[in-house]
């Protein structure tokens, strides 16, 4: 994909309603003097798991007011353990998190909105937007992409076709040219802090075992899970795989032939050992990904913390359609896999590719085992190279400072 395909023209609402009156022929607004998030929750977790991650970020790290516009507050409320769905407002950390129904009623827009995932603004706040003086900072917040074209995109201008209005593109990504990653200003201390025996203990896990190869599990379906374990199971070190409560749980029951497994369980097979765990809240996720000697993650969120988590990690990709996630998966691999061993690289691409087309995972597990401990020593390294991009909510608020001023 170039950028020039990419500066979509703006996209309208569904229907876009020409309003009665124009907004210059309304008395002109003073911005709120917070920040709106807009979070669409297309499904799963990533989509309010980055947004929430931001918007405690930019309440607690930069001392802004953050108003956090949720769709789906029901599916928000699994991610955020605190959030009452039936509360239509309610403020959590630090944030303001407003279930998003339209029409939205008469808000005052703040001084910078950002549309999480290209999502579309409802109209009455869009038409509010072009009545402030001054306009707010409108940003397009776009999914995490390692792909060539993203940072000729980053920050690029794109003019609403009826209202005086602009909206910027803001990037996630790799490298200085892009917004960067997100990363709390106290990750490294908390890692510093961490206790292993602490975290087992409090899931009712044994001591480590000697040579035992600890592994989490958050994933998609995927009909290469049975192959996998089959590996771990007839394999020459005790294998813990600790499971959270989701979409890949079934496919594990099924594997060890049982239906309905809860959070609690913990089955054996030959050195297969698996664990299920609760779905914890995000900073807890962290310490799961840090107890852990290897990570399957997936999507977007968990994806960037198992980078930071410093462990060989497995990647699922969001699936989509005409395989347009390979060309990213690819992208990926190209970059964090450059300069990397031969052997090691090769281990690597072709268990992430067996792994992401469902099949063939369980002949390259032991040539991906065998490499864990320079993959280790690689992702320490790659994640210090990440680190040098800045972290994403500090990237965005110097963006927004140079517009808003
Ligand atoms: O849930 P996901 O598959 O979300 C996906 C991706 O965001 C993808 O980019 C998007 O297109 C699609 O949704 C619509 O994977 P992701 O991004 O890793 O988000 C999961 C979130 O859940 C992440 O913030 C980590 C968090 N999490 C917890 O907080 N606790 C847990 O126990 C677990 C397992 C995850």
């Amino acid at each position: 994909m170039s950028c020039a395909q990419f500066v979509r023209p703006f996209q309208p609402g569904l229907s876009p309603t020409v309003p009665s009156t124009p907004p210059s022929a309304l008395s002109p607004l003073s911005p709120a003097c917070c920040w709106d998030v807009f979070c669409p929750v297309v499904d799963n977790f990533g989509d309010i798991g980055v947004c929430w991650r931001l918007a405690r970020q930019l309440a607690v790290e930069h001392g802004l007011a953050v108003r956090l516009w949720v769709d789906d507050l029901k599916s928000a409320s699994h991610l955020i353990p605190s959030l009452n769905p039936q509360q239509t407002s309610q403020v959590l950390m630090g944030v303001e998190v407003r279930h998003w129904v339209e029409p939205l009623g008469d808000v005052v827009p703040g001084k910078v909105v950002i549309g999480a995932f290209a999502a579309t603004l409802p109209e009455s706040f869009l038409t509010a937007m072009a009545r402030c003086v001054p306009r707010p900072c409108w940003i397009n917040l776009e999914y995490l992409s390692a792909e060539d074209w993203v940072a000729g995109c980053h920050g690029l201008p794109s003019p609403h076709p009826r209202l005086p209005l602009t909206q910027h593109f803001f990037f996630p990504g790799l490298d200085r040219a892009t917004g960067g990653l997100l990363r709390e200003a106290d990750y490294s201390a908390r890692r510093r802090g961490f206790s292993e025996s602490t975290f087992r203990k409090s899931f009712d896990l044994p001591m480590r075992a000697p040579g035992e190869c600890v592994v989490s599990l958050f994933t998609y379906e995927n009909p290469a899970i049975g192959e996998l374990m089959t590996a771990w199971s007839q394999g020459k070190r005790q294998v813990l795989c600790l499971v959270p409560e989701g979409r890949v749980l079934p496919g594990v029951a099924a594997w060890f032939g049982v239906i309905g497994l809860q959070p609690g369980d913990r089955l054996r097979k030959g050195h297969l050992v698996v664990k299920v765990l609760p779905f914890v809240d995000q900073s807890r996720y962290d310490e799961l990904l840090w107890a852990c000697d290897l990570n399957f993650v997936r999507g977007e969120d968990s994806f960037v913390r198992a980078q930071w988590a410093e462990a060989p990690f497995v990647w699922h990709i969001y699936p989509q359609q005409d395989d347009a996630h390979l060309e990213k998966l690819n992208a990926f691999m190209t970059r964090y896999l450059a300069g990397v061993v031969p052997s090691v690289a090769h281990a690597v691409e072709d268990f992430w590719r067996a792994w992401n087309d469902g099949q063939e995972v369980g002949t390259r597990w032991s040539a991906l085992e065998a490499v864990l401990p320079e993959l280790g020593s690689h992702t320490r390294a790659w994640s210090m190279k990440m680190q040098a991009s800045g972290d994403l909510a500090g990237n965005l608020v110097r963006f927004c400072k140079v517009e808003i001023e």
